[in-house]
This record gives structure tokens, sequence and C-alpha cells, in this order.
């Protein structure tokens, strides 16, 4: 990671991504007690919607992926809007939150897969390593899994990781918006806002 990423504008911006429905707006709601809209019907915006704190921006990026009651093309445009959007930014985000719903991740997955097709998650994840954006996967909606670790595990191996799951948390943290249970994501950005020299930005998390 180099210095000059956060430096740029003094900004340190946290993007958030992930299918319509994981979750996003419920995780920023939590992270900075912005009231965001949750549970909207999906696919409608294009535009992301912006909470700044002084220095720290959440831009929470509309859905990817299927909707229903969103036209394909609807959704193709999203998707390519994002990937644009993302490459055009790059250098000003900080850090990017890949936010998945753990009770379905896996077998939403495996259906892509039996079709020879790229899940669009992991599509997105490694398209945004190719950009060298640091990103935390969190695996959200953990009430609703039962077996965690070995969920976990089949999550990150997934996304080409070895397991455990257990060795990967600087970069997956599970977490339950609902419940208000996001510690573990709490705990991973506020090493992120150390290690960019950026203390004075915690208050705001
Ligand atoms: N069970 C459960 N439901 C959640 C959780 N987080 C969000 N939801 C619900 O999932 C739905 C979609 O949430 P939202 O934040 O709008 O998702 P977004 O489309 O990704 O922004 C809403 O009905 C939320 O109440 C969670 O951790 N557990
Ligand atoms: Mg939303």
């Amino acid at each position: 990671m180099s210095e000059t990423r956060f430096s740029k504008k003094g900004k340190f911006e946290i993007a958030m991504f992930g299918r319509s429905n994981v979750g996003k707006s419920s995780l920023v709601r939590e992270l900075t007690g912005h009231k965001v809209r949750t549970g909207k019907r999906p696919g409608v915006t294009l535009k992301p919607t912006i909470v700044k704190r002084s220095d720290l921006v959440v831009t929470d990026h509309p859905g990817f992926g299927f909707m229903s009651g969103v036209k394909e093309r609807k959704q193709d445009i999203v998707k390519d809007r994002i990937v644009r959007s993302i490459e055009k930014n790059a250098d000003e985000i900080s850090l990017a939150l890949l936010v998945i719903d753990a009770s379905s991740f896996v077998e939403v997955v495996e259906r892509w897969e039996s079709r020879n097709e790229i899940p669009i998650d992991i599509e997105m994840f490694d398209f945004l390593a190719e950009l060298e954006i640091d990103t935390i996967i969190v695996p959200n909606k953990m009430d609703k899994v039962k077996n965690k670790d070995k969920v976990l595990d089949e999550i990150v191996s997934k996304f080409g990781l070895l397991k455990p799951w257990t060795k990967w948390k600087y970069i997956i943290a599970p977490t339950s918006a609902k419940k208000g249970s996001i510690d573990t994501l709490k705990i991973l950005l506020r090493e992120r806002l150390h290690a960019a020299k950026r203390d004075d930005l915690l208050k705001y998390l």
C-alpha cells in the first residue's frame, strides 16, 4: 500500500460493493450512524450514496448482479458503471469493502459455477486485487448462519484463499448489521486508519 494513495486529497475513502440486498446500506448506517435507506427496492439508483465525516468518506455503491424486477440490461449497466468508476477512482479508494450475504453466498456461487460462469463477487474481488486496492470481504447476515466456521471456510475457498478462514482475519470481517454486531469490521477499519496515520478519523467509526 502506498502512502500517496492515502494522502491524495487528504481523504480516506471506504468504498462498499456487493450485490443488492446483502446489507450494504445497513452496514453504512451501523458504521456511521447515517440513516441510509435500507431494504429499498433494489437497483433503482445508479449513483453511490456518499457519507462524509470530515476526511472519512464512505461510498455505498448500487448493488450489482441479479435483482428481481430489474431488467437484465439495467443490471449490466450497473455493473459496467461500477467497474468504470473503480478504474477511474482507484487511486482515491483507500479501502474497499466487498459485502456478501454469508447465508446464501456459497449456494449462489455454486449456481454460477455450474453454468461455467465466473460469479460476480469473485470477479469483483479479483478486479480489486488487480488494481491493488486493499479489500476486506464482509460476510454479513451471520445471524442466519448456523455452522459459522464451516461456512466461512467455504467462503474463503470460493475466493481462492486457503482454509481455515481464521488465517485471513485481516481481510475478512464477519458481521450481522441487523443485530448491530460489526465489531470485527470496526477493528479492521481502525487498524487501517491507524496504518494510514489517520488516527484523527478514528472517532468517526
Ligand atoms: N438477517 C439479517 N438481515 C440483514 C442483515 N443486514 C441487513 N439485513 C436485511 O437485508 C435487507 C437488505 O438490507 P440493505 O442494507 O438495504 O442491503 P443493500 O441492498 O445491500 O444496501 C434488509 O431487509 C435488511 O434489514 C443482517 O446482518 N442479518
Ligand atoms: Mg443499499
